[in-house]
């Protein structure tokens, strides 16, 4: 799968480089193509992400940058690959990110972030930025945070109560350590897979459920393959739209500002789109059929997850997370 994905991407990256050599020795405007790959259906709060990242930035160049959406199954080997220079750039969920920039993992540490406006404030401040920097040593250029949403735990046919009822379960989570820690810490056995594995294992019973937020869930139907909903926000999930360095770098400063602007805009459609299916989607999801809990005893999935913590302090420096739960809007 991974050979297939990077053959076609290197594929199409030849070949517009031969566009490009032609249209220059022929003197014509040479054209860059920008692709960006992302894992979500294109109506989905990263797909409609990736429209509005396309639109703004062959609207800025007029047509000088032209931007290729494209859908890929997994989001590690996608920033694999753009680090490789195979594609110009990704967006998803952040979830492996930290396999490449670990000092983004303090992002992932559970029951960080409060609210949304939470979230948001601390990835616009300079905290956000400072992680942004970090990109840059390891060959990629970190364009923005995008958004996934605080994620909730789903089950077949299992059913939870309190945190006590999850040990022993087998939870399918993200290709992320922290995350990991957090499920072992609560006493569950926690399954790492790509998403495009999660399907397959909730339908086969590999797993005895999954976590993901509402925007995941009900743009990719996981209802259907899911019988409870448990609303435990239990992890915020930052979204991440990241470039090749050299790629990013090589553009004059009008591509380096519309692929900026275009981040603007992808950041917006992006946002708008979680807090549109936050607030209809779990309706939605209820009619459906799903059953969904409302979390009463939210401190008690903290308190479960909380024999993390120290690991965490130790990787991530207590003033850095205590930064993090601080921060206030100005
Ligand atoms: O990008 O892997 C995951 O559970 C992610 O949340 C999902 O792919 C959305």
């Amino acid at each position: 799968m991974k050979h297939r994905t990077l053959t076609r991407i290197t594929t199409l990256a030849s070949l517009t480089l031969a566009a490009g050599l032609t249209a220059g020795i022929s003197g014509a405007v040479a054209q860059t193509t920008l692709t960006v790959t992302h894992s979500s259906p294109a109506d989905s709060h990263f797909g409609v992400a990736a429209i509005a990242f396309k639109d703004a930035i062959e609207k800025e160049t007029d047509g000088g940058i032209n931007v290729v959406i494209q859908r890929v199954d997994n989001e590690r080997e996608a920033i694999e690959s753009t680090q490789l220079g195979a594609q110009e750039c990704a967006m998803g969920s952040a979830g492996p990110l930290g396999n490449f920039i670990p000092e983004t993992r303090v992002l992932d540490v559970p029951f960080l972030f409060d609210s949304y406006a939470h979230a948001r404030g601390v990835l616009d401040s300079e905290i956000g930025d400072e992680l942004l920097a970090k990109f840059d040593a390891r060959g990629l250029k970190g364009v923005a945070w995008l958004e996934n949403g605080f994620r909730n735990l789903t089950t077949g046919s299992k059913t939870v109560s309190g945190p006590e009822d999850m040990r022993g379960m087998k939870i399918r989570t993200m290709e992320n350590e922290v995350h990991m820690k957090a499920w072992q810490a609560a006493g569950v056995l926690p399954t790492p897979m790509a998403f495009s594995e999660l399907p397959s294992a909730l339908q086969q019973g590999t797993v005895d459920g999954q976590e993901n937020p509402i925007p995941v869930i009900l743009s990719n139907n996981l209802d259907m393959m899911q019988k409870h909903l448990y609303l435990t926000r239990h992890v915020y999930s930052p979204g991440i739209l990241l470039c090749n360095l050299d790629f990013f770098e090589g553009l004059d400063d009008a591509g380096r500002k519309a692929v900026q602007d275009g981040a603007k805009a992808a950041v917006v459609a992006n946002r708008t789109r979680v807090e549109q299916d936050e607030t209809q989607g779990i309706e939605t999801l209820r009619g459906r059929g799903i059953e969904v809990v409302e979390i009463t005893n939210r401190d008690a999935f903290r308190d479960a997850m909380s024999g993390a913590n120290a690991d965490f302090e130790a990787q991530f420096g207590a003033d850095l997370l205590k930064r993090i739960r601080d921060w206030k809007a100005q």
